[in-house]
């Protein structure tokens, strides 16, 4: 058999994307470290209408031999040390133009770096994120490419056809531009997906905090969902996680507080500040892990006597009709397009430091299904960016529901918990503080923080009646 792509590695993503691409009728080969699960996989999809498709290699070089020419080759391997050997493996078996396709969750920088590398030896590489977990790359995950486009047009077919497709029947699928703009794409839909999912944990922390019990809270959350605006995948998989019992007690009791993470909402967060694009909620979303893992200092403190407990820290029992509960959405409406907001203006400005070519509607459009950000404000968000592609910011095109009573319950949430509770929600409150400054015409901590700057070190400051820098003669200090 020819094979019209290859896929090595056979874990989650890989084996659910090979079922995935084979059953839409492409001819996939492949090659597994382990030989042996390559049998059985192979073995076990022989009765599947499309199991003809898919054809198992015990080497590499039989691999190779199964594809057509040029070879098209999806790495699904560990991202990092395992990937970087699966190529330093392949460029020994493959030839001159053909192409390599890395989708593990790989920083832009490294994906820039293969691509010449590879380009230098003759092959040609594409970094291509997923996004979909499991389901995702059984059913029609998100992709999102970057490289050189005409490498891109010779998989396209293939990967159009495995995409989820999103409400009007576009793929999930779109070039987002030269060099690393994929794995950019991916980093940043991975920052948004840690500020949103730890702004999910937090409302269920508060919640908890002030007395609602883990059904209660699943039921408020089932509320919000039939509003609409917040229906989304990464809801659901709070509900469901809220919900989930053990025995007679629910699972989140029995869960240890420690949150892991791969490195992607690094890397976003870090890539942010060296740019100077400011993005407090996804920075605070990698903290908050942070803060998660420091567990032993956080238990020493408590021994040390360290209590924030005050007589006021006393939070009253909320139910589903609670005025607070209400108030709660809006803050959480308004900190997910503040997280989305942040998210996006990082992709335009790495787009400016690196010269993608990305077009950032074209871009969200790809987030509308198959991925974890999945959800009802990606179409209206899309609209908006289609709209009008110089929009300044995304909370622009939501106004209705920031501005007013929105901003006003958000704040009053915000005054309450810290009133009444110790609970942390550092999401929530830097959301709080990133609408609060990006609506702000003059920042004046700017004005007073640039004077004292030229007291102590002469660095000089601009005004805002004369062009220039300027110093003023300051007094002589102790
Ligand atoms: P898994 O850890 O489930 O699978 C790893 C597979 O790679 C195994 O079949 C393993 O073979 C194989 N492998 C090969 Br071939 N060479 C390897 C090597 N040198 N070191 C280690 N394993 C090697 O990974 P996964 O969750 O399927 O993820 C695959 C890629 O997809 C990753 O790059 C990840 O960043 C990306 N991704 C994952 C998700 C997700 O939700 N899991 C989502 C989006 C993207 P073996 O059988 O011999 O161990």
């Amino acid at each position: 058999m020819s094979a019209d792509i290859g896929v090595i590695g056979l874990g989650v993503m890989g084996s659910n994307l090979i079922l995935n691409i084979a059953e839409k009728g492409f001819k996939v080969a492949v090659y597994n470290r382990t030989v042996a699960k390559t049998q059985e996989f192979v073995k076990a999809q022989a009765a599947e209408p499309f199991g003809a498709n898919i054809v198992g290699a015990d080497s590499l070089e039989g691999f190779v031999k199964d594809l057509k020419v040029p070879r098209k080759v999806l790495i699904l391997v560990p991202a990092g040390a395992a990937t970087d050997q699966t190529i330093q493996q392949l460029t020994t078996v493959l030839d001159k133009n053909d192409i390599i396709v890395d989708t593990g969750n790989a920083h832009f920088k490294d994906q820039s770096r293969r691509a010449a590398d590879l380009e230098s030896k003759g092959l040609r590489f594409l970094g291509m994120g997923i996004s979909g977990g499991e389901e995702g790359a059984r059913k029609g995950p998100a992709f999102f490419p970057g490289g050189t486009l005409s490498v891109w047009e010779e998989i396209r077919p293939v990967i159009e056809a495995a995409a989820a497709k999103a409400e009007d029947g576009r793929p999930c699928v779109t070039m987002n531009g030269s060099g690393g703009a994929g794995s950019c794409v991916k980093m940043y839909h991975n920052a948004g997906e840690y500020a949103i999912l730890q702004l999910w944990g937090e409302a269920f922390n508060i919640l908890s905090d002030f007395g609602a019990s883990n059904d209660e809270i699943a039921a408020i959350f089932e509320e919000w969902k039939a509003r609409k605006l917040l229906d989304s995948y990464m809801l659901d998989i709070s509900i469901e996680a809220a919900k989930a019992k053990e025995g007679a007690g629910f699972l989140t009791d029995k869960v240890l507080d420690r949150v892991g993470s791969k490195g992607t909402g690094l890397w976003s967060a870090q890539e942010a500040l060296e740019i100077g694009c400011p993005a407090p909620s996804l920075n605070m979303a990698v903290i908050s892990r942070q803060l998660s893992m420091i567990k032993s200092e956080r238990i020493a403190n408590a021994k040390a006597g360290l209590n924030v407990d005050t007589p006021n820290t006393k939070a009253e029992g909320v139910t589903r009709s609670s005025p607070f509960v209400a108030k709660l959405y809006d803050a959480l409406v308004i900190s997910i397009i503040a997280s989305y907001a942040q998210m996006f203006q990082c992709l335009r400005e790495q787009d400016k430091v690196h010269g993608f070519g990305l077009n950032l509607p074209a871009t969200i459009a790809t987030f509308r299904a198959g991925c974890i950000l999945k959800g009802y404000l990606l179409q209206p968000m899309t609209k908006a960016f289609e709209a009008d592609k110089d929009l300044p910011n995304l909370m622009c095109a939501f106004t209705n529901e920031i501005n007013g009573t929105g901003i006003q319950n958000f704040r009053d949430v915000v005054a309450e918990i810290t009133m009444k509770s110790t609970t942390a929600m550092p999401v929530l409150s830097a959301s709080l503080v990133y609408v609060n400054a990006m609506s702000q015409t003059v920042l004046k901590y700017g004005q007073l923080v640039s004077l004292q700057r030229d007291v102590f070190g002469r660095h000089g400051f601009e005004r805002v009646d004369k062009e220039g820098k300027f110093n003023h003669e300051w007094p002589e200090m102790q």
